[in-house]
Formats: C-alpha cells, sequence, structure tokens
C-alpha cells in the first residue's frame, strides 16, 4: 500500500489452496486492506492479524502484516482501504 492505492488491487486466488498474503505499507499515512465480505468467506488461521470486527487488517506506515488463508469456496469481493475508497483506493479478489 501507498497513498493512496494498492499494488496490485487485483488479487486472484484458487479455493481449497493455502495462501500467505504478505501485506506492505509502503506510505506515510495507516492504509486499511477492508474487505468484509471477503474475510466472512475465508478461513483465516492467523485472526490476531485482523482487527476486531474482522472485515480489515490495518498497517501503519512501514508495517508489515502476514494473513494466512484457505478460501473454501469461489468468489468475488470488493477491496477497498477504509481511509482511503473515497480517493480510489479500492480493489478486487476473486477466489476461481
Ligand atoms: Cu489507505
Amino acid at each position: 500500500m501507498v497513498e493512496d492505492r494498492f499494488i496490485p488491487n487485483q488479487f486472484l486466488f484458487r479455493h481449497g489452496v493455502p495462501y500467505r498474503l504478505h501485506l506492505e505499507n509502503n506510505g506515510s499515512e495507516m492504509h486499511e486492506f477492508t474487505a468484509p465480505e471477503f474475510f466472512k468467506a475465508i478461513v483465516v488461521k492467523n485472526p490476531e492479524v485482523l482487527e476486531r470486527e474482522q472485515n480489515e487488517v490495518l498497517l501503519h506506515p512501514n508495517e508489515r502484516k502476514d494473513l494466512y488463508f484457505v478460501a473454501p469456496k469461489p468468489g468475488h469481493y470488493a477491496l477497498i482501504c477504509a481511509d482511503h475508497d473515497w480517493d480510489g483506493m479500492q480493489g478486487d479478489i476473486t477466489v476461481e
């Protein structure tokens, strides 16, 4: 993440396959990987990386976090930064 976008901003995963998604905030502001429907649909192996509402991963400047998950079924999900979606900080996640 940087100001104000995800690089990349499109993600493609296969259902049933375990992933480590490595997130980096290389910007100077706080950013969030916010995807409520995605987080509802997947099984997160390290839920402590999620914020309390379990709908996002929050990263302070220069912070890195890894999300370990499996997506049990195919789907298509919206991704935003809850702070900067107004500025186009958006993407999408496809599970096939
Ligand atoms: Cu942001």
